[in-house]
């Protein structure tokens, strides 16, 4: 059998770059100069398309790929995929849930603790010298207190297991009720933010949770109320926020992600009640490896069965 060929959508961890090298024809897109030449010329000769949840396919690349049979994408956010493209043209793709829950509910916490107890800003505090003349002002508790979750998808549920352990009660609300969880749900976003003192966006981006998170739901969440996203900054309305965080209408707010990556209003960088966080919730050797593994696993079982080990659902 003929090596597939495959096209690299942007770049990869090195260690996954250079085991597909291994084991496929791999060609980056992304060191080419001219792609839309380069696929004119080249797109008929490629099977499967690899990809990451950050740059993902859009339905131009994935019309200039006749051939195309597979998308595998590093990450699990499929926001960047055009799903309705692939499916039209009965390309399987690929995705790396679950591998990578754990780290990336750890980092919402991380960032809940931060954010309520000033950890970032009396470390900044600590660094200036500021505590030879100055005490730290007062924060406020995290334990006992009221967690909502918006969104109780895969990461959802591993953020709501992990209040369990700061005794918080916990609710949430998504598209519908989930089955079998003892969490309970609440019917709107405003309403989850109005009950909330912690309100953790873990949707799914895309145009269906598009600003989700308005002036509205933050004015619910109100000036004692704190956010933390570690989903994707389409879910919230970034402008909206920024006005809440700078004129105090919410506490506080913990951000892995944003709307226009990689950059972060600067109006945020001022504000000791906001912690600002490069998109690096998944971003440990060990869930890295992971989803690594999975990318390399899903096209092997592709190539070898026809069938992904871990296909992006349908929508
Ligand atoms: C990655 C992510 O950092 O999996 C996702 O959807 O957003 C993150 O895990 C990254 O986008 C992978 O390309």
């Amino acid at each position: 059998m003929m090596t597939p060929r495959l096209l690299q959508n942007g770049r990869l961890p090195p260690a996954l770059e250079a085991e597909l090298a291994t084991l496929y024809d791999v060609h980056p897109l992304w060191a080419e100069p001219d792609v839309p030449a380069f696929l004119a010329r080249h797109g008929r000769e490629f099977v499967g398309l690899v990809t990451s949840a950050a740059v993902g396919a859009d339905a131009t690349l994935i019309g200039a790929l006749p051939r195309l049979r597979v998308i595998a994408s590093f990450g699990v956010g499929l926001d960047l995929i055009d799903l309705d493209a692939a499916a039209r043209r009965d390309v399987a793709v690929g995705f790396t849930p679950d591998v990578l829950n754990d780290c990336v509910a750890d980092l919402a916490f991380a960032l809940l603790l931060d954010v309520a107890r000033g950890v970032s800003a009396a470390d900044r505090h600590v660094r200036r010298g500021g505590w030879l003349s100055a005490r730290w002002p007062l924060t406020t508790r995290v334990s006992g207190k009221r967690l909502g979750i918006l969104g109780l998808g895969r990461i959802g549920r591993a953020i709501a297991r992990r209040g369990a352990g700061f005794d918080l009660d916990v609710r949430y609300t998504s598209r519908r009720p989930v089955e079998g969880v003892s969490w309970r749900f609440e019917p709107s976003v405003v309403e989850l933010a109005r009950w909330a003192d912690f309100l953790v966006i873990a949707a799914a981006g895309g145009t269906a949770t598009r600003h989700l998170v308005s002036a509205e739901v933050l004015d619910a969440l109100g000036p004692q109320g704190f956010l933390v996203n570690i989903a994707r900054g389409s879910v919230v309305d970034e402008a909206a926020l920024v006005d809440a965080l700078v004129a105090q209408r919410i506490a506080g707010a913990g951000l892995d992600v944003f709307e226009n990556e990689p950059n972060v209003p600067p109006e945020l960088f001022g504000l000791d009640n906001v912690v600002l966080l490069p998109h690096l919730a998944s971003g440990t050797h060990e869930t890295r490896k992971a989803m690594a593994d999975l990318v390399r696993d899903n096209l092997h079982a592709y190539f070898s069965t026809g069938r992904l080990l871990t296909p992006a659902p349908l929508h």
